[in-house]
């Protein structure tokens, strides 16, 4: 990697979706420069910022003149390009197939359910704390009876599935949503951070 190609993310530190692309840079074994963007400073809708992501969230990331903004889409873009061995996305239409559904529940439910009453809890966004819980607590049962039969979302490797879902699963806690009852999700978030390069995210408050 020459000093054009400099990887930069703009995130924040608490945010899942940020989380998310930071720890895929990180199993990837990446060197980057982590920019952090005030969010309650409203650093994200300013004009420097809004002319990388016009929709004014984190994360995006800069590889060298590449600006790609989404967390689905940064995870996609580092497999693609620094993962030439298919290990996180692979290439054959059903197993690239099975990770995109759950990159779809990543941006739906989680987004809804964990994501939402950890937002409404922890830092007072104005969503329905208690429905954002009941969101939570169905696709806790669903992801418990999924992983009762693998290691991973997709099979018995780590994919890109599994980073889509971790971050916010892993602090559904802090927004009030009890992880107890689901022993095989609390396994699978074990055997995420037993993976070589795992980066914790940090603890709101
Ligand atoms: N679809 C986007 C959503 C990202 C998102 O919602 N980020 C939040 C932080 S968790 C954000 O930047 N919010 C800005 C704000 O609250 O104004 C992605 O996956 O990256």
């Amino acid at each position: 990697m020459n000093s054009e190609q400099k990887i930069i993310l703009h995130g924040a530190k608490l945010s899942g979706h940020s989380h998310r692309a930071e720890l895929m840079l990180n199993l990837l074994g990446l060197n980057y420069e982590f920019r952090a963007v005030d969010l309650a400073a409203g650093a994200q809708r300013q004009p420097g910022f809004l002319r990388l992501n016009p929709f004014g969230t984190v994360p995006v990331l800069e590889d060298g003149q590449i600006v790609v903004a989404d967390s689905i889409a940064i995870l996609v873009y580092l497999a693609g390009k620094y993962d030439p061995g298919h290990r996180w996305l692979p290439a054959d239409p059903l197993p690239a197939a099975q990770v995109q559904r759950w990159f779809s529940v990543a941006q739906g439910d989680v987004f809804n359910g964990p994501c939402k009453a950890r937002l409404a809890k922890v830092f007072g966004y104005p969503f329905d704390h208690g429905q954002a819980v009941a969101v939570a607590e169905r696709l806790l049962k669903i992801l418990e009876a999924h992983i009762a039969g693998s290691a991973f979302f997709t099979g018995a490797a780590a994919t890109l599935a599994d980073v889509a879902l971790y971050s916010y699963i892993a602090k559904a806690p802090e927004g009030g949503v009890a992880l107890d009852a689901f022993p095989n999700v609390r396994a699978w978030l074990e055997r995420v951070e037993a993976l070589p390069g795992f980066l914790a995210m940090p603890e709101a408050g």
